[in-house]
């Protein structure tokens, strides 16, 4: 290090003495510069181009580029679903009255008097199916009542085969329209006899009684007994004084009996009534 430091102020020296002394100096300064950098050289001619250099790292990514050109229009989509109902529209104005149609067929002629006189009879089988109704309602009220009745040109018959006392039978005759049978001629006396004796009895209520007078026999609706009676031989008898009613028996005869026993009846009707 001291060397260095000795040395240097040497170079500096010598180098003015080679600047004063010219060539002289020089030879001997040569030897010294190789220890001191010499002045800058003229620049040397251009070199030959180098090869191409290895190529630089990639770089960082791009910024956004411009919006490209728009696309072609796609294919269409799907449907969607089916929106909500709308509000009711307002009604539209009326139309034009269209053309006037075809005439009809011609009508059938209606024909009055034919037609008043159907009616008319309709009317009648009306009524007679209304009055054979209100007799079928009568008289056949009940189950009991035997199926089918008797009559004469007059009277309708009906036996009752359910088991009454004599006030009880006459109430259901006259609930019915009727009365307990009141036979008024032979002829009426042997319909209901035979009427007891096809249905297999041996007696019945018939609608005669001496309830309000003892001994004075009227039937049930108080008409007196004028012209006809049946009554058997030795009756009335009024029997222990306590047989106020009648019935008939199969042969068509008639015996007064008490009034409180319970048997089966026959109830008439007047046709005109039915
Ligand atoms: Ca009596
Ligand atoms: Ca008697």
């Amino acid at each position: 290090m001291i060397g260095e430091k000795l040395l240097f102020p040497i170079i500096i020296i010598m180098s003015v003495l080679s600047l004063s002394n010219g060539q002289h100096l020089t030879e001997e300064s040569c030897t010294v510069q190789i220890l001191v950098p010499g002045l800058k050289g003229e620049p040397g001619e251009k070199g030959q181009k180098g090869a191409p250099g290895r190529p630089g790292r990639v770089g960082p990514p791009g910024g956004i580029g411009q919006t490209g050109i728009k696309g072609q229009k796609g294919i269409m989509g799907h449907y969607g679903k089916m929106g909500p109902s709308g509000m009711k529209g307002v009604k539209g104005a009326m139309g034009d009255p269209g053309t006037k149609g075809p005439n009809g067929d011609p009508g059938v002629p209606y024909e009055c008097t034919p037609m008043r006189t159907m009616i008319g009879e309709m009317d009648i089988l009306v009524a007679q199916l209304s009055s054979e109704l209100k007799f079928i309602k009568n008289a056949l009220p009940s189950p009991a009542a035997v199926a089918g009745v008797k009559e004469t040109e007059s009277k309708v018959y009906l036996l009752v085969k359910e088991e009454k006392r004599y006030s009880d039978a006459e109430g259901y005759c006259q609930t019915r329209g009727g009365h307990l049978a009141m036979p008024r001629d032979e002829g009426a006396n042997a319909v209901i006899a035979d009427y007891i004796t096809q249905a297999g009895l041996s007696r019945v209520y018939i609608g005669i009684d001496d309830l309000h007078r003892e001994g004075s026999f009227t039937y049930v609706d108080l008409s007196a007994m004028t012209t006809f009676s049946k009554w058997r031989k030795g009756e009335p008898n009024n029997a222990y004084d306590d047989e106020d009613c009648a019935e008939m028996v199969a042969s068509g005869e008639w015996t007064d009996v008490a009034c409180h026993p319970t048997m089966y009846f026959v109830c008439e009707f007047d046709k005109e009534n039915a």
